[in-house]
């Protein structure tokens, strides 16, 4: 089997023939065959097979109402105790609702909260518990803001009631890990992000394998696209993630960063999430998640060099300020 990665460009020197990218900011001349087990080489865009250049040049549906067709940026609000990078901070309501705020004022075209985290070594939160975590959260933004609330969580549970309070989008970073989420997500008509995780957050880091890690990450989330359209869920309200540090080593995550416009074969949006991850601090040398920003910004521009379509963020003025300058010095928007 062969895979059909994009060599994406973005700018105003667009040859005639070039093809866009899901109605969005880059095109691309060429693509990359991959096969497993052999050394990839570059074909011209008209070589790559009819329905795979249908998924990767048909525009994308909006988002929970928000069009793809520029980058948009999807902002962290933890309401846990213990998140890696800013676990604790935003646990009270009225700092949760402050941070929530304050999100949204410095740009945040979405709102991603979440009650657990799901960093290396995390130990599993009760639906009880997380739904008393992030409820407040989510009813103080609903209250100000009519922009798209996303819940984080793997619990169906959480997500309903998350819905019932106005979260429009799931994100799941178990892909439908538990089995009532697909009907959740169906019966509600909202979108849901499919994440690549290897295993749970206990035990995901010790000692993750791969064949390939960009092709058996790609094959997951085919399997997952299939699987979510099995419960009903409607194409266009899918979006998948290859879940940065979800089971990756170092090398792991700079090949899924350095491939990630292969998943835009899949046909739906793509998410990034690398904002302050372990893999930053390690290249960055830094022990302590807010000093990697510097490197969150980087990945975060690469991604979206990369078409990558929502970009998830602990920094969202830095990201926003990075993220015009990057348009304005690339002629990179549409
Ligand atoms: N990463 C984290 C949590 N949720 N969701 C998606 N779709 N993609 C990600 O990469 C992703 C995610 C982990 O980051 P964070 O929320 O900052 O930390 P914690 O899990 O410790 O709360």
């Amino acid at each position: 089997m062969s895979y059909y990665r994009p060599l994406l460009q973005s700018g105003p020197d667009r040859p005639d023939g070039a093809v866009s990218l899901a109605g969005g900011w880059t095109w691309f001349t060429h693509a990359a065959q991959l096969r497993r087990g052999s050394a990839p080489f570059v074909i011209p865009a008209r070589e790559v097979p009819a329905e795979i250049l249908e998924r990767l040049s048909r525009p994308r549906p909006p988002v929970a109402g928000i069009e793809t067709t520029s980058p948009r940026l999807m902002a962290i609000l933890n309401t846990t105790p213990d998140s890696f990078s800013d676990g604790g901070r935003f646990e009270a309501p009225d700092r949760a609702g402050a941070q929530g705020r304050r999100l949204i004022a410095d740009g945040a075209d979405i709102l991603d909260i979440g009650g657990e985290s799901t960093r290396p070594g995390a130990a599993p939160v009760s639906p009880g518990d997380e739904i008393a975590r992030v409820l407040p959260a989510i009813r103080a933004a609903r209250a100000e803001w009519d922009g798209p609330i996303s819940i984080d969580t793997r619990k169906a549970e959480v997500a309903r009631v998350a819905i019932d309070a106005g979260a429009s989008l799931i994100n799941d970073v178990s892909a439908l890990g538990d089995p009532e989420m697909g009907a959740l997500a169906a019966g509600a008509g909202l979108p849901i992000c499919l994440m690549h995780m290897r295993g749970d957050p206990e035990s995901m880091q010790r000692d993750p394998h791969y064949d390939d890690v960009l092709l058996d990450v790609y094959d997951f989330l085919a399997a997952k696209i299939f699987e979510a359209e099995s419960h009903g869920i409607r194409p266009e309200n899918i979006v998948v993630d290859p879940g940065i540090g979800f089971g990756k080593t170092l090398a792991h995550n700079l090949a899924l960063l350095q491939g990630v416009s292969l998943f835009h074969a899949l046909g739906v949006p793509v998410l990034l999430g690398a904002s302050r991850k372990g893999f930053i601090g390690t290249l960055g040398r830094t022990d302590t998640p807010a000093q990697r920003v510097p490197g969150s910004l980087a990945v975060a521009l690469a991604g979206i060099a990369q078409g990558v379509q929502i970009i998830r963020v602990h920094d969202m003025a830095e990201t926003r300020q990075a993220l015009c300058l990057w348009q304005a010095s690339t002629g990179g928007m549409t």
